[in-house]
């Protein structure tokens, strides 16, 4: 089983700005933790980050059929992109949208999510404990 855990634009600056809403932990770190976790359980993972929407799109699209399921946190991209979840839709991955903040209880614009309704669950708020979760949902929903 084969999972791509795909982070969007500006979460490469983890761990070295906005350490209070982000954590302080960097993207690599995140990245080792999610790969020893589904390592122990046999799971293979790989790691993509873009700033760039068109990006993300080619990187979802080249998952078609080598690919078992997606964790993807599109950061800003959640609340604009149509490409994205039209890219998720169009591979038939199964996939779980993460974000680390909890982005109901922030402004406004971050309720909107146009990646929520092509996925099978979102996970809010649980910083990096979330991409753990996700990919626990996916491999539930793969065993089934
Ligand atoms: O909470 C999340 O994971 C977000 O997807 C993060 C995005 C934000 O636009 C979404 O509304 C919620 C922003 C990612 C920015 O990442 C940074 C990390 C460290 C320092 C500065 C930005």
């Amino acid at each position: 089983m084969k999972i791509l855990i795909i982070n969007g634009p500006n979460l490469n600056m983890l761990g070295i700005r906005e350490p209070d809403i982000y954590g302080a932990a960097t993207l690599s770190q995140l990245e080792k933790m999610v790969s020893e976790y589904c390592g122990g359980l046999g799971i293979e993972t790989e790691f993509y980050q873009s700033n760039h929407e068109g990006d993300i799109v080619d990187r979802i699209q080249a998952a078609y059929l080598n690919t078992d399921a997606i964790v993807i946190n599109p950061a800003a991209y959640t609340h604009t992109s149509v490409a994205i979840p039209d890219a998720i839709k169009a591979v038939g991955i199964p996939a779980v949208e993460v974000h680390l903040s909890d982005v109901d209880k922030r402004e406004e614009f971050r309720r909107i999510s146009y990646v929520s309704p092509v996925c099978i669950a979102t996970v809010k708020g649980k910083h990096f404990k979330g991409y753990i979760e996700a990919c626990d949902i996916l491999i539930k929903h793969l065993e089934k």
